[in-house]
């Protein structure tokens, strides 16, 4: 708030734009109290943010309430547009690396263990179909699970370990062990390309996704640590 504040202090002209989770779960309340707050985004702003540029560069002459998950005013309210997934997220262009050089980041973005630095962040899927009551995932990434191709993962963990020096890779999906045939895969490639990383699943991963085979596995191609939620003390819940 205090951010968006002093940039239209500086300049009344400038747009300002929120997206991530907290507008993701809170976009009416969000807009009605940040009064600076031009624009908002829910979900994944990969379908929307490129219409809303091409709308404000007035490059397309669409209409705002045609930008997927786009959060704005209208006549006093707060209008909340039907947001979109991406569906393939192997059509993702890998992110801008040099833009985040994981070198320049002193420890582990979850802040959590690390083993060997530099560190790198990476999703590997998006979305979890569980109902967690605790859980953000449904207003945030949402119950609609999409993977990456586990070449597609590994691709770009060769670029970080070449390009950037990568040693360990932390992987941050909302539930990376869904599909077992998919985490047997990536292992296989990390083992048989030989890449030399640690990695590790600070964001947790469900226990009933896990067993003694799938968890050597795992380890043999180089993790070493995980979280995993205890939702009950009592085997009958
Ligand atoms: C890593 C992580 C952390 C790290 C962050 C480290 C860091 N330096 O960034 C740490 C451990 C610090 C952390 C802390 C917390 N976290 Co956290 N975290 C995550 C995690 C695992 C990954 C986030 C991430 O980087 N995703 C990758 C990016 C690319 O995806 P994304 O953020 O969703 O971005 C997309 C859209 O949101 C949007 N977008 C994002 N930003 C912007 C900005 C603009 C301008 C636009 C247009 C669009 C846009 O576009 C992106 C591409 O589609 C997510 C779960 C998940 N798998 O996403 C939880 C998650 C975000 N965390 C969550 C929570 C609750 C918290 C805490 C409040 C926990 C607590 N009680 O303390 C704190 C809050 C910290 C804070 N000050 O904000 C919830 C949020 C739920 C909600 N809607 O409220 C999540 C979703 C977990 C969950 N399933 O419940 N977290
Ligand atoms: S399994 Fe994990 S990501 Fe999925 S809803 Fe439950 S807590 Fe959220």
């Amino acid at each position: 708030m205090k951010m968006i504040a002093m940039v239209k202090e500086f300049d009344r002209n400038i747009i300002t734009i929120a997206g991530g989770p907290h507008i993701s779960g809170l976009a009416d309340h969000t807009m009605r109290i940040v009064k600076d707050l031009d624009y908002g985004f829910c979900g994944e702003a990969e379908a929307g943010i490129v219409k809303f540029c091409r709308i404000m560069a007035g490059e397309d002459g669409a209409a705002l309430s045609g930008v997927p998950g786009l959060v704005y005013r209208k006549d006093g309210r707060v209008m909340i547009n039907e947001r979109a997934i991406v569906e393939d997220l192997d059509k993702l262009e890998f992110p801008e690396w040099d833009l985040i050089d994981p070198r320049t980041y002193p420890v582990a973005p979850q802040g959590t263990f690390t083993k060997r630095l530099p560190v790198a962040p990476i999703l590997t899927s998006r979305g979890c179909p569980y109902e967690c009551t605790y859980c953000g995932v449904k207003s945030n990434t949402g119950r609609k699970y999409r993977t990456r191709s586990p070449e597609n993962v590994i691709a770009e963990i060769e670029l970080l370990v070449s390009k950037y020096a990568v040693r360990e890779i932390h992987i941050e999906d909302d539930n990376f062990t869904l599909d077992r045939n998919r985490v047997v895969r990536f292992c296989n490639l990390l083992i048989d390309k030989k890449i030399d990383i640690s990695w590790a699943c600070p964001n947790g991963v469900r226990l009933d996704t896990l067993d003694a085979d799938i968890l050597k596995l795992m380890e043999r191609a180089g993790c070493y640590s995980f979280a995993i939620g205890i939702e009950s003390g009592s085997p009958k819940f």
